[in-house]
């Protein structure tokens, strides 16, 4: 089985791969030869996902998925949320939003979090939705140097380390991403 996975983030290719059936063949934008950065303009995770999946099963007709990941961080009302991509400006570094993000923590207290991804796939022309939570904590200054995004300051709940601390394997044991996929897979599985 055939499925696109509209993104450009080559990070979040990788970790759904490693975590997905092998028979289901997994193509990314740039794999099926469309060049697009498909706006996120809304202010849900559930909207953007659904955006991205809508407009790439419209121009190829083929099933397909997106995801929309958000890092919620309670002591800022929730943000950098919908906007984690481009928290510190647009075309703005995976450093220079880590940067923005421990400004705006210090001498907070409450360094509590999650790591909240949503999934939306478009099959036979109708959607379905799966959504994976990850909790946790922003440390006060990076740690590690494996994964990508916040991935150096953030501490998933029941461990020591962070998510750059981990090889793929034991983000997998955490992650919002890995937990939405599972449901990907068993919905897929279902469809047998
Ligand atoms: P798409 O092409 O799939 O949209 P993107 O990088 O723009 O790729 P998002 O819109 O979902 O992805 O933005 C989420 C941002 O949140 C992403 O750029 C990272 O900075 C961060 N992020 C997402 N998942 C993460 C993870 O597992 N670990 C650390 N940071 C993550």
């Amino acid at each position: 089985m055939k499925l696109i996975f509209a993104t450009n983030n080559d990070h979040k290719a990788a970790e759904i791969r490693s975590v997905i059936r092998q028979d289901l063949e997994i193509i990314t934008l740039k794999e099926a030869g469309i060049d697009q950065d498909i706006p996120e303009p809304y202010n849900t995770l559930e909207e953007n996902a659904r955006t991205k999946s809508a407009t790439v099963y419209a121009q190829t007709g083929t099933a397909c998925f997106s995801e929309d990941t958000g890092l919620e961080v309670d002591a800022l009302g929730g943000e950098p949320g919908v906007k984690s991509a481009r928290y510190a400006g647009e075309n703005r570094s995976f450093d220079d939003n880590i940067t923005k993000l421990l400004e705006k923590l210090k001498d907070k207290p409450d360094r509590k979090a999650r790591f909240r991804t949503v999934i939306s796939l478009i099959w036979e022309g109708k959607e379905y939705q799966f959504e994976g939570v990850c909790e946790g904590r922003i440390l006060e200054e990076r740690r590690g140097g494996q994964g990508f995004g916040y991935d150096p300051v953030f501490v998933p709940e029941g461990s020591g380390l962070s998510f750059a601390e981990m090889d793929m394997e034991g983000k997998n044991r955490f992650s919002h991403r890995k937990k939405a996929t599972e449901k990907l897979v068993a919905f897929l599985n279902s469809l047998d």
